[in-house]
């Protein structure tokens, strides 16, 4: 079992994770839209670790969420399509801090099953919420949901109950239905179009909401002793042909859509923010992932987990410099399509379509195709992808463990760095090759 990082409290935090849905890459202000109304989403970002290129593990709500309630890739875990339920012999997150005496809790969109696979039966003594019809259920509880899942998340909060809590605020916007009360709206610019002025409205909401849970983390003293993380579950849908949930997001200046597997579709935001132990104003550019949430939060909660996991801890990549990468090979598979990164390159087999190999440090918008030009690359980077993905495909298959990324004992500390700029310069440019490690 790891015990806390070095600086940081040796009591186990509190962790609360803050989930959007459907929010681009684009439309937080700290990646550059100009009329993304987010200062307090910036604000978390400027008092922690933004992941320039964190990666949810499918282009689709449903196997997302289950990579990162599970830790393990979807596709291992049974969980390729978005109807697809999480099954009863997978471990959650909420199980796991659960089992190790937290208090947990979930608010808002679970997508993983109903009746005995649901929230309330898989780990989370408190929920609120609904399996994905977010419309249906905000008529239900008359309230507008934003509202609705901070009140519900600041009451839990502020318990009396000396016990640590995991919280998931499991927000359904800004996915559909697209109906801000007018106060947001009047505040975004009238020259846009309806539908991109109700989206950034809810927005402006989840911002706000964000915002008030962090007060309420700071109203309560508990803000040296929470990990909050802050993160999407897909690509933005944004007019795409592909999906019928439009919402007019941007993913710019990514490549493509939700249900696709360039990056507009799968990496999304991903904020950090752990006062007086995690680095401040820092951006970390190599590649992690959603499925890593799980693992990180566990480690200096010093909950063991006993179960195989796909992600790993960051902490250690995130307080040092670690000679290897928190994953050297990244990969995804969407309704036939296959993608996978390895360093800056990545490939994309897209069904009925040529293959596709970008080199994301020198192209992050994916536009120059150069499996042509790398042919003994994109051979390489096609087979390794196969074999990952037909070895992942057994459900409870071999899986990477969360031994391998313990972070320092207390005895062994590091001193946590307290700096600004931008993290693991050391392995820029680095391309490992694929091994043949059982991922
Ligand atoms: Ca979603």
């Amino acid at each position: 079992m790891a015990g806390p990082p070095s600086g940081a409290s040796a009591a186990p935090p509190s962790i609360v994770i803050l989930l959007a849905d459907d929010l681009s890459y684009g439309d937080i202000g700290v990646h550059g839209t100009a009329d993304a109304p987010t200062p307090l989403i910036d604000k978390l970002a400027a008092q922690g670790v933004r992941f320039t290129d964190a990666y949810a593990t499918s282009p689709v709500c449903g196997p997302s969420r289950a990579g990162l309630i599970s830790g393990r890739y979807p596709s291992r875990i049974g969980v390729s399509r978005n109807k697809d339920v999480l099954p009863a012999a997978v471990k959650t997150i909420g199980e796991v801090f659960q089992s190790a005496g937290y208090r947990t809790a979930l608010f808002g969109k679970w997508h993983l099953g109903e009746g005995p696979l649901n929230a309330n039966r898989r780990g989370f003594e408190e929920f609120d919420g609904f399996h994905y019809r977010a419309e249906k259920y905000e008529d239900k509880v008359g309230e507008f949901l934003p509202h609705f899942f901070t009140r519900k998340s600041l009451d839990f909060i502020r318990q009396e109950d000396a016990r640590p809590f995991l919280i998931i605020v499991s927000f359904s916007d800004p996915d559909t239905p697209i109906r801000p009360p007018a106060k947001y709206l009047e505040r975004i610019e009238h020259a846009l179009s309806p539908l991109r002025r109700g989206y950034l409205g809810l927005v402006m909401a989840l911002d706000e909401a964000v915002g008030t849970i962090m007060s309420g983390l700071e109203e309560a003293g508990l803000e040296e002793e929470t990990l909050v993380v802050f993160a999407n579950d897909n690509g933005g849908p944004g007019v795409s042909d592909r999906c019928a949930a439009k919402n007019t997001s941007s993913n710019t200046p990514l490549r493509g859509f939700k249900q696709e597997l360039y990056e507009g579709g799968i990496r999304v935001p991903l904020i950090m923010r752990w006062t007086d132990t995690l680095p401040v104003r820092v951006t970390f550019e190599e590649p992690v992932t959603l499925m890593d949430l799980l693992p990180t939060a566990a480690s200096p909660a010093q909950v063991e987990v006993r179960t195989p996991l796909d992600g790993v801890d960051l902490l250690p990549h995130l307080l040092e410099t670690p000679a290897e990468p928190a994953h050297p090979q990244l990969f995804w598979t969407h309704h036939g399509d296959l993608a996978i990164r390895e360093g800056p390159w990545k490939l994309l087999l897209v069904q009925d379509s040529a293959p596709q190999l970008f080199n994301l440090a020198r192209d992050q918008s994916e536009t120059t195709n150069l499996a042509a030009a790398e042919p003994a690359r994109a051979r390489s980077n096609a087979t390794c992808s196969r074999g990952l993905i037909a070895r992942s495909s057994t459900p409870n298959g071999p899986a990477r463990g969360v031994s391998r990324h313990h972070p320092p004992e207390r005895s062994s500390a590091v001193t946590v760095p307290r700096r600004s700029g931008s993290m693991s310069p050391a392995r820029a440019g680095r391309t490992p090759s694929c091994s043949t490690t059982e991922i």
